[in-house]
């Protein structure tokens, strides 16, 4: 094949989309600047989710981009197994400063994905360590989300993403805890805490001394936004500590001032044993996810594991140097212009803007929590999602960008959007939905 061949839409096999309705009618995005992404002809398009829910201090950062620029001048790769260099360690440093207390070692993956299979076996790999190797079973929970890998696929509570390839043996999943009776609530549900319970019966069903751990999203991103109920991650907290089940949040989409702090934990007061982190950790400007421990796991793992290496995982580019200057870069911005507090003092008004749409056209429930919201809409009669596609396809031809999942609209700006670009984006979904059919 001439590789000079003329540059067609054909070779790029898209993940997550359909590849004939997208190649037959194409958006591209060529640029990206602050709130705003552009087409190749140069249309803008207010981000309204962050790029994939990554981009949490805007697009192109300067602070960022030059990390970048002078780190590839500097070295652009250097292994981390039996060799290091400087900015990993202090990027661990400061992300373990960042998350809760007690959450201090830090393990570099490329994604969200990795980040969330690295949980899973450092989870497994603990209980052995400790003596409770019959401890293999994992816990998720249905319309949970985990990544694409084999165990985040299995943990994960999305049929779709399993069906044809299979799931890892010895899982088990919660119910979600999405409650249409509580449709329209702004916060978190008054009602739900006792679906925790569910952990519970898992240990009644397999027996404690099987289970390994229970990996939730403490706020589920792409399967709608799904807000915890009041008090369910305490309780749920509370029953894996007390038979020795360890908690894993996947923070992939709440780390990084998505609810106004740094993690989920922080805001609601829960700390897991592990976190999976990913996207806003670099802003998303070069890959890169990770897996925060805590202090006993890595103890029992490493201070006390045997003589060689303790753990046997990890990846070519864990740590790779433009990740780690694109990471360290993105906590001072996040620092430096309070991104973090930002979010959290503009989302009353964001809540009041999203719930402002209530009674709309086709609105059945609307959610939010932080900067992040979902407004789902009533399927269209034998065509589930398809309403809600067609609302993303005329947001963007009016430049606005909005995610879909189902019929559900995702909202996650980026923390630097101000009031007037809410109100432009909730403008736009009323308009649209006024529209629809
Ligand atoms: N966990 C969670 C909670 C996520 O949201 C992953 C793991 C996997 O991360 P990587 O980096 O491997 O993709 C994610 C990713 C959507 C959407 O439309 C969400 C994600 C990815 C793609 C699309 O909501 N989240």
């Amino acid at each position: 094949m001439d590789a000079r061949a003329p540059n067609t839409l054909d070779a790029f096999w898209m993940p997550f989309t359909s590849n004939k309705a997208f190649k037959a009618d194409p958006r591209l995005l060529a640029r990206a600047d602050g709130m705003y992404y552009y087409t190749p002809e140069g249309r803008e398009i207010l981000d309204g989710t962050a790029g994939l829910w990554c981009c949490n201090a805007g697009h192109n950062r300067t602070p960022i981009v030059e990390a970048v620029r002078a780190q590839a001048q500097v070295m652009d790769f250097a292994p981390v197994f039996q060799l290091g260099h400087p900015l990993a360690f202090e990027l661990a440093s400061k992300l373990a400063l960042l998350f809760p207390d007690g959450l201090d070692h830090v393990f570099f993956t490329n994604s969200g994905s990795e980040a969330v299979d690295t949980a899973l076996k450092i989870a497994l790999a603990y209980q052995r360590s400790i003596g409770e190797g019959t401890r293999t079973r994992l816990i998720g929970r249905e319309r949970g989300y985990h990544g694409v890998g084999f165990g985040g696929i299995s943990v994960g509570g999305i049929v779709n993403n399993r069906r044809v390839f299979g799931s890892l043996g010895g899982i088990d999943h919660m119910r979600h805890t999405l409650d249409p009776a509580q449709a329209f609530t702004r916060g978190q549900p008054l009602h739900g805490a006792d679906l925790a319970d569910d952990l519970e019966r898992m240990v009644a069903l397999h027996g404690a001394e099987t289970i390994a751990a229970v990996i939730v999203e403490p706020v589920a991103g792409s399967t709608g936004v799904l807000i915890p109920p009041l008090g369910y991650l305490e309780r749920l907290r509370e029953i894996a500590t007390r038979h020795g089940i360890l908690l894993i949040f996947d923070e992939v989409i709440t780390g990084f001032g998505r609810l106004g702090t740094a993690t989920a934990a922080e805001y609601f007061g829960v700390t897991p044993d592990l976190i999976a982190c990913a996207k806003g950790l670099t802003n998303a400007s070069v890959p890169m996810g990770a897996v925060v421990a805590a202090e006993f796991v890595h103890k029992a793992l490493v201070d006390d594991g045997p003589a060689g290496i303790e753990l046997f995982h990890g990846y070519t580019y864990s740590g790779h140097p433009l990740a780690c200057a694109a990471g360290l870069a993105t906590l001072d911005l996040y620092a430096d212009e309070q991104l973090f507090e930002r979010a959290a003092g503009i989302s009353d008004y964001f809540a009041d803007a999203v719930h402002s749409l209530s009674g709309h056209n086709h609105i059945i429930d609307i959610r939010n929590l932080g900067l992040v919201a979902g407004i789902e809409l009533a399927p269209r009669e034998g065509a589930p999602g398809a309403r809600a596609m067609a609302a993303f396809h005329r947001a963007f031809d009016t430049g606005v960008l909005i995610r879909v999942t189902g019929d559900i609209i995702a909202l996650s700006p980026p923390l630097i959007v101000t009031r007037a670009q809410i109100d432009t984006i909730v403008q736009s979904i009323a308009t649209i939905l006024a529209e629809l059919d």
